[in-house]
């Protein structure tokens, strides 16, 4: 039998943006905090599928193929700190629309082919740390970056050698508003 892989739809991070917040990570919060998410793996999930086979991965990415949803723009404004499963994540204090509502989609389509989906309001983040799981100062405010979505992508996740890596298997590009005419 294939094997099941562990999949994600997400949105990732600039390389540049990747490196902005990892810096100013490093000079805002104690190396106990929790460990920090590598750079390469900061994204935003959309829709969490689990452990699924390569047909339910592929009738999944061919929906995600036909999405016809907006690109958007995001303030990182939003920081917090969940400590039961140990999370410090960045997010928006107002998420936009067009975030909301192609997440929603995924997730109804996911639901719909059997991936279970959590019954906790979906709350858009980016985790930085984990194992955060102690009571934490978190700094005042963030560096207010604009995060810019032009596409969103299906990711597998892969645990090897004790590290987590996050490959991006397919994308998808978001559509972009025609120019105003004036
Ligand atoms: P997290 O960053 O809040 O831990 C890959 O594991 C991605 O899927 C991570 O962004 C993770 O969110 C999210 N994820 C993992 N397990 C999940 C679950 N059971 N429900 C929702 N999202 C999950």
């Amino acid at each position: 039998m294939p094997e099941a892989r562990r999949l994600f739809f997400a949105m990732a991070l600039p390389k540049p943006l990747q490196q902005q917040v990892i810096t100013w990570r490093a000079e805002s919060f104690a190396a106990d905090a929790g460990r920090p998410v590598a750079a390469a793996n900061l994204h935003m999930t959309l829709a969490f599928l689990g452990e699924i086979s390569e047909q339910k991965a592929s009738v999944l990415a061919d929906i995600a193929s036909r999405i016809q949803s907006p690109a958007f723009s995001m303030q990182l404004d939003d920081l917090g700190h969940w400590p039961r499963p140990g999370v410090v994540w960045l997010g928006s204090r107002r998420a936009p629309t067009a975030l909301l509502q192609l997440a929603s989609l995924l997730r109804s389509h996911a639901a719909r082919n059997g991936c279970h989906q959590s019954t906790l309001p979906f709350h858009p983040h980016i985790s930085l740390l984990r194992g955060a799981t102690q009571p934490l100062a978190l700094p005042a405010s963030t560096p207010q970056w604009t995060l810019t979505v032009a596409d969103f992508g299906l990711y597998e996740s892969r645990f090897h050698q004790g590290r987590t890596r996050y490959q991006c298997l397919h994308s998808w590009p978001l559509v972009s508003s025609p120019p105003s005419p004036c």
